[in-house]
């Protein structure tokens, strides 16, 4: 499409209408389903209910809900209003909620089931409440939007693991689209989608959403993290084509499956896999799993989508691909300068769909943003092939299951035990090709039975152990990731 985007909900309003895709099936929700058609038109009814509860352009409305018809109707809604959405993970503690809707000063706060609660003192609406209330009233007007001006923010860590806010604007998604769903992944409106990974994530949001709203195709939405059966069933019932997801849940599916090729997979044409590095024994098993091929990228929440990618024609296991089209990437030592050829160095970006920048957090955008440039923090060097070998994160920050995790926060909310004298974390291999949190924990004496210790002695049937990941105690951070097995330390924020 030539002509120059405006606001988000009308270009893909406009584009089903033109292509004649209004009445193929856009989401799938358990056992309903919406068409492209009903979805923009219900959202466009939506839209008239924010506006009616204060909803103004420019405002941010944070989203706190599972990935659902609703998730998608309230933002389309908020886009057609010209507001912007906050994506939040629904599942943070409630600290973390509060945080987040004060960084960034959220009109309105939009909540999934039991979060009615949560965001005292600021006006809410429940998802449920906000779709009884749609269908009955008039579509809104679409605001006037370009492509520069801010759609939707996301939630990332840094170094610190302080949250920042990453600005996407209206001119994005369907970049995303051009570049990495159309051209990279070769998505036709006959695809079938389903993502591991949530729409409140870039990784998540691009697969889940912009791109099937974008190709006329469809997505299958669940609401929690699917478990390896629930992926086979889905898969089967609905003929997924497209299965997104990260190495930690494709390594459960293969312990699950075993390696030899399943009939419920035969729909499947791709595989695709970010968020960590994807161990090549696993890429092999993946593609004999599901007889198709595993195609692994690398993006992050402040390029949007994918900046390297492998693709149908050229797939090099073991790497995240070659530049997206109309990325560049330059690998750069710790000074800022270009490293020799063949050199490891951190990944430098540019590209089309670089955040202008952090909400709130201008020094922080200029360490990150630096002459146009990305500074993503990865490490990686070029093989002879173009093709990018990620090689970790320059940061202290871990990769793990998909999320980045600061193994100094889980550090610190462990020393902060009475039983516990000294700590390290670190992310040691889990054996089926994934990354796992491991502390290493020296207790404080006298210790006889355990780490009960003196502080606190266990009950009967109490754990005398500390066992799983730490309760949070520490700062607000955000958009912890549902890939995981267990709730994750408040240093885990979501890099997909
Ligand atoms: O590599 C990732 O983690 C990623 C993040 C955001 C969007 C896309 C990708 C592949």
């Amino acid at each position: 499409e030539a002509e120059a985007p405006g606001n988000l909900a009308a270009q893909l309003e406009e584009l089903a209408e033109r292509r004649g895709w209004g009445g193929r099936t856009a989401f799938h929700q358990g056992h309903r389903a919406w068409t492209h058609g009903e979805v923009h038109d219900l959202a466009a009814r939506a839209a008239t209910v924010l506006a009616g509860h204060g909803v103004r352009p420019g405002d941010r409305v944070l989203l706190a809900l599972p990935d659902s018809l609703a998730w998608v109707t309230a933002f389309l809604a908020t886009a057609r209003l010209g507001a912007v959405a906050v994506l939040v993970n629904p599942e943070l503690p409630a600290a973390d909620h509060a945080f987040l809707a004060e960084d960034t000063g959220a009109g309105l706060c939009v909540t999934g089931p039991g979060l009615e609660e949560r965001f005292a003192g600021r006006a809410r609406l429940g998802a449920d409440q906000l779709m009884a209330l749609a269908p009955a009233a008039e579509p809104a007007p679409v605001h006037q939007a370009h492509a520069h001006t801010p759609l939707y923010v996301q939630y990332t860590s840094g170094t610190t693991g302080r949250p920042k806010g990453v600005v996407h604007t209206h001119g994005d998604p369907r970049t995303y689209h051009d570049l990495v769903g159309r051209r990279v992944l070769r998505i036709t409106a006959e695809d079938v989608t389903l993502s591991v990974s949530k729409l409140f994530f870039a990784y998540g949001f691009g697969n889940a959403f912009v791109f099937p709203l974008f190709s006329g195709s469809s997505v299958v939405l669940v609401d929690r993290r699917p478990t390896p059966a629930t992926i086979d069933e889905l898969v089967a019932r609905h003929r997924v084509t497209l299965l997104y997801s990260v190495p930690s849940a494709y390594a459960a599916l293969v312990a699950e499956r075993g390696h030899g090729h399943e009939d419920c997979f035969a729909s499947v044409r791709a595989a695709v896999s970010a968020g960590e590095g994807l161990p090549e024994g696993l890429a092999q098993q993946v593609t004999a799993l599901l007889g198709a091929p595993v195609l692994e990228q690398i993006g992050s929440t402040e390029a949007g989508h994918a900046f390297c990618a492998n693709g149908f024609a050229h797939n090099h296991p073991g790497t995240v691909g070659r530049p997206v089209p109309g990325f560049e990437v330059e690998l750069r030592n710790r000074d800022g300068h270009p490293v020799p050829e063949g050199e490891e160095g951190e990944m430098w970006v540019r590209g089309p769909t670089v955040t202008p920048g952090y909400l709130n957090r201008p020094e922080e955008t200029a360490r990150t943003l630096v002459g146009g440039w990305l500074a993503t923090r990865d490490r990686a060097c070029r093989e002879p092939d173009g093709s990018y070998r990620h090689l970790g994160r320059a940061d202290d920050m871990e990769m793990v299951g998909g999320i980045t995790v600061s193994p100094l926060e889980v550090e610190a909310v462990l020393r902060g035990h009475p039983a516990v004298r000294e700590v390290v974390v670190a992310a040691v291999p889990d054996g089926r090709g994934a990354n796992r949190l491991r502390a290493f924990v020296v207790p404080d004496p006298p210790v006889r039975d355990g780490l009960g210790g003196r502080a606190h002695r266990p009950g009967p049937g109490e754990p005398r152990r500390v066992q799983g990941p730490p309760q949070r105690q520490l700062r607000p951070v955000a958009a912890a990731h549902p890939d995981r097995e267990a709730a994750p330390p408040s240093g885990a924020t979501g890099r997909l």
